[in-house]
């Protein structure tokens, strides 16, 4: 997802740079220039963030547009917008440089660095460049959004994501579920050449604002020097290994079973299309295919909500029913009114969900076509957690608004999603009694292929990407090197041959539209971390996988004091301000699944696990 709040998107206008630059220099003078003060750099800093809040609502305005309605008209306006906030803010970038050497005050400091990491993609500064590296960034997301297939000719009918996605989630027919995989793979090769243009362009912005490159720079924006970010994170990677390989021998068992020993070799690689998702990123959707014989909780939400008639805004409103209860402010009678709930039959627009501030303030939205079903439930959570995260830094300075690093913004939703126990469920009236505890190993099985399965896919992206930018993948091993890199961390193989007239990264949305994908692996190890601090401030003292915090005011509480702090103080300051800790840790997670693990070890005994 994209939050167009002031990280994510790019800018630009040069007569307010210059006027800027002007600011800091006398009139008219041919003298070498004064020294740069404490003032002037604070007065910098203030005029920048004015300017910048009126390009990137502008901004945002044209993007909401061109993901909800798009047309050739739509990318053209939204791209104009991009290229304009690009330029500014690379201007204000280089401008600042004259502050360099000079000690700052803290907050003066911050911003200023804040404010050179803000573009996801920095444009160099040349405007031709600017123009088209802005231009390929819009069209791609536009054609992932536009993306059909047409397994019966191009006069056929067209098949898009979202009924692709319907038919890899429910058909266990291995040809139907290949032909699915295929076909959407097949939107992306026309994006290659454009993907490696947008790599020189987006490299050359980030050299020029000091970076080595790209990746280097995404990784400069955790409080910590990038190469300890990548430590990080292969650090916690190795922690959670075990538990994820443990999950993959089972699958892997069970799909051999239901598909055979020829498709699914018992010790080998997994075939990507076989995992009820796309990407293979989430594996909820063939959980009855793998869950623990006696462990079944009793009960299938996507079921319920339709068996109850809950359509798409009425699952928003519990969703937000939900935050209201921890005592956040309902949501604004606009949100209701501008966000997009239901795909639209007439027109092409972005689906991948996501949530915007417009304004900063309260024009909150999101965008998503919603599906009836257990993970749409879900992800209204964490969209609306993006939502109540704006509008909790919402009073912060333009450059303060964002969350303590990018994972939070991630993590918050999706830890309020954790409470969604058999026990809230009860109190909603969706199911009339709580299993006991025999239901418990299908409850943390199903969780378990929604949130472990994912760890290694939220790392690879970036893996991927990190090489590209760094120029360690050459542009003829594209794919070659993203078909490595599953199969080394999600131990996942493509079903048929794969050559490099393919792009299949190009076939997940974050890649087309350049969104930074580590802060999802960071989000699945601290939303743990959160619903452990969470559960703990609200006295509960039972296993945390049975543990909601609705209504409890004082876990909202502590949540709303993290939430508005926003980036204004490094990231450990803020988690500790909810979870007393100062460190990304795993153990959250790994506590939470161990009675799951336990299952598991015991199940493969005399299977090989890894890959
Ligand atoms: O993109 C998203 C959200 C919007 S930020 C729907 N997610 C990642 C994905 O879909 O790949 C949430 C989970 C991972
Ligand atoms: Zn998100």
């Amino acid at each position: 997802m994209r939050i167009p709040s002031f990280r994510s998107r790019a800018i630009s206008h040069l007569l307010s740079i210059l006027v800027l630059v002007q600011l800091a220099q006398p009139q008219g003078s041919k003298r070498p220039q004064p020294k740069p003060t404490v003032d002037e750099a604070r007065a910098f800093v203030d005029s920048a963030e004015k300017r910048l809040r009126n390009l990137w609502i502008k901004t945002s305005r044209a993007s909401w547009v061109q993901s909800n309605f798009i047309t050739d008209d739509t990318e053209a306006l939204a791209a104009d917008a991009q290229k304009e906030i690009t330029a500014a803010t690379v201007d204000f970038a280089k401008a600042a440089a004259r502050f360099n050497g000079l000690k700052l005050p803290y907050d003066v400091e911050r911003q200023l660095n804040l404010l050179k990491l803000s573009l996801s993609l920095p444009g160099p500064s040349h405007p031709a460049e600017q123009e088209e590296m802005t231009q390929i960034s819009v069209s791609l997301e536009s054609d992932y959004g536009k993306g059909k297939f047409f397994p019966d000719g191009p006069e056929g009918k067209g098949i898009d994501l979202t009924q692709a996605s319907r038919t890899l989630a429910v058909s266990r027919n291995a040809d139907t579920l290949l032909m699915m995989w295929k076909g959407w793979h097949s939107i992306s090769p026309p994006m290659r050449k454009r993907y490696e243009r947008l790599v020189e362009l987006s490299n050359k912005g980030a050299k020029e604002l000091g970076y080595r490159d790209l990746g280097a720079m995404w990784r400069s924006n955790y409080d910590m020097a990038p190469e300890q970010f990548s430590a990080e994170i292969e650090r916690l990677w190795q922690q959670v290994r075990p538990l994820y390989e443990a999950l993959h021998a089972h699958v892997r068992a069970s799909l051999a079973k239901r598909y055979g020993e020829t498709l699914v070799p018992k010790d080998g690689l997994i075939p990507a299309h076989l995992l009820g998702n796309m990407w293979a990123q989430q594996w909820n959707n063939i959980y009855e295919l793998v869950a623990p014989p006696q462990g079944d909780p009793g009960y299938d939400l996507t079921e319920i909500l339709k068996s109850k008639k809950v359509d798409e805004l009425e699952m928003v409103r519990i969703g937000e029913r939900f935050f209201v209860s921890l005592g956040f402010d309902p949501l604004p009678e606009t949100f209701w009114k501008r966000s997009l709930f239901k795909k639209p039959a007439d027109r092409d627009v972005v689906c991948h969900a996501s949530a915007w501030s417009i304004d900063f303030h309260n024009d909150l939205r999101i965008k998503m076509c919603i599906e009836i079903n257990d993970e749409d439930f879900s992800t209204i959570h964490h969209e609306l957690g993006h939502n109540f995260y704006q509008r909790a830094y919402n009073q912060l300075s333009l450059l303060y608004q964002g969350s303590a690093n990018d994972g939070f913004h991630e993590a918050l939703g999706d830890a309020v999603a954790l409470s969604i126990t058999p026990e809230y469920l009860q109190q909603l009236g969706f199911i009339q009694k709580v299993p006991d505890a025999s239901g418990d190993l299908g409850l943390l099985m199903k969780l378990a292929l929604d949130k472990v399965a994912f760890l290694p896919f939220g790392l690879l992206i970036d893996q991927w990407r990190w090489k590209v930018f760094s120029g360690e993948v050459a542009t003829a091993d594209y794919n070659k090197s993203w078909w490595q890199l599953r199969e080394k961390y999600q131990g996942v193989k493509a079903p048929v041959t794969r050559t490099e007239s393919d792009f299949d990264p190009g076939a997940k949305y974050h890649v087309p539209a350049s969104v930074p994908y580590t802060r999802y692996f960071l989000s699945t190890i601290l939303q743990f971390q959160f619903h452990r601090a969470l559960c703990r401030e609200a006295g509960i003292s039972g296993p945390l996988h049975l543990a909601s915090v609705y209504n409890d005011k004082k876990a909202g509480e502590k949540l709303r004091k993290m939430m508005a702090m926003g980036q204004s103080r490094p990231w450990p300051e803020a988690l500790e301000v909810l979870t007393g800790e100062k460190k990304l840790d795993a153990t959250a997670i790994i506590d939470y699944f161990a009675p799951l693990k336990k299952w598991l070890d015991e199940q493969n005994k005399g299977r090989k696990v890894g890959y």
